[in-house]
């Protein structure tokens, strides 16, 4: 019989490799979901439309996507705004690949990353207290 010939543990070795290359090819898309679903739960309730939404995830994108921020962008776009709108937002932003050493997207070297996460890494303290001052909810955030 073919299977005398596997020792009894490689099959435990394959089954956890198996296993290991599912959750690898499958955490995007559930890190995707869940975040989805989360932020569909969080921006019930925006005053903001989906065309407004659309144009401030891409803005806040360009002003953070390459070397360097552009702060004053970004407080631009948020001002104004209440944490379900941020949410409708996030959603809207998804997860992008996140190189924190260049700061900016890169899809083969990056992260997945929220919002957030880029807001969180792009913005240095006294950046982040200045966006407090404009959207207080940032403050319920963690920043
Ligand atoms: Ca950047």
């Amino acid at each position: 019989m073919a299977n005398k010939s596997i020792p009894f543990y490689y099959k435990w070795l394959f089954l956890a490799l198996g296993f290991l290359l599912v959750i690898f090819l499958f955490k995007s898309l559930f890190l995707r979901v869940f975040h989805f679903i989360r932020t569909l739960f969080l921006s019930v309730g925006t005053g903001l439309t989906s065309e407004q939404i659309r144009v401030k995830s891409d803005e806040l994108f360009q002003a953070m996507d390459g070397s360097g921020t552009d702060e004053n962008k970004i407080y631009q776009v948020l001002t104004g705004t209440t944490k379900k709108d941020f949410y409708a937002i996030s959603q809207e932003f998804g997860l992008k690949d996140y190189d924190r050493y260049f700061g900016r997207e890169d899809i083969i070297f990056g992260t997945k990353r929220t919002l957030e996460q880029w807001l969180s890494f792009e913005l240095n303290e006294n950046e982040k207290a200045q966006l407090k001052q404009i959207a207080p909810y940032f403050a319920e955030l963690g920043f």
